[in-house]
């Protein structure tokens, strides 16, 4: 069995999206954010700290991305993932990673100096500065969602999982009102889908059943 570690809306709902959009039996532990501080016994799990953190046997993943490449890869060959054989194979894996390593990125500051530090360190500037760098990041996304539905192989794919979480977060610190038209639809078409509104269904309940806050992370409220 599939055990995923998970704090409601953080990067843990890339892999969440995948196991549901693929259909695999998983359990969904739920931690309270950030788990280092408010959730001790995680770092026996993980001592980084971080999620997501994914077990299944022998296996301990712990990079957003790359537990998305691995469910796609293995458990929905053909239909999540893109074979080497295929054309869009690179730009599948480019878009893959540059949804966490080149989007996800900036917003990790938005969010800490806006919201996770306490008032009297909060940046402002900062996180303006890296609101627009995040903005600038999306600059070769809208042409391309203007002819395409998704973002590679002419399909959804575990790509779309890994950017549209970044888009999701863009919205959760309030910085969707600024995405250009192509990428609000993408970004709707994406929150639509039954795989999605699955995983938001499961973080919930999971949540409620395990006591813990159904709030995305102490402060950020969109
Ligand atoms: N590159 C990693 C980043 C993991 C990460 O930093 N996760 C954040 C949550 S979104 C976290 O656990 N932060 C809490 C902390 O650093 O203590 C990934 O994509 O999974």
């Amino acid at each position: 069995m599939i055990t995923l570690h998970h704090c409601v809306s953080a990067r843990s709902f890339r892999p969440l999206w995948a196991l549901e959009e693929i259909g695999v039996p998983y359990e969904l532990k739920m931690l309270p954010f950030p788990p280092r501080v408010l959730a001790r016994a995680f770092m026996e799990v993980n001592p980084l700290g971080t999620i997501p953190a994914l077990e299944d046997g022998a296996l301990f993943m712990t990079e957003s991305a790359a537990i998305c490449q691995y469910l796609a890869a293995r458990y929905s060959p053909g239909v999540l993932d893109v074979a080497p054989h295929e054309a869009d194979f690179g730009r599948y894996l480019n878009f893959l990673h540059f949804g966490e390593a080149t989007l996800t990125f900036p917003q990790t500051l938005v969010l800490r100096y806006t919201h996770l530090e306490p008032p009297e360190r909060r940046q402002p500037q900062i996180a303006e500065d890296y609101a627009r760098w995040f903005h600038a990041r999306l600059r070769t996304l809208a042409p391309l969602l203007e002819t395409q539905t998704y973002l590679c192989a002419g399909r959804f794919t575990a790509a779309d999982i890994s950017v549209g979480y970044a888009l999701m977060l863009a919205e959760l610190l309030g910085l969707s009102e600024r995405f250009p038209p192509p990428i609000a639809q993408y970004w709707r078409r994406l929150r639509e889908r039954e795989g999605f509104l699955r995983a938001m269904r499961a973080q919930e309940a999971a949540a409620l059943a395990q006591n813990v806050s159904t709030v995305p992370a102490p402060e950020l409220r969109p």
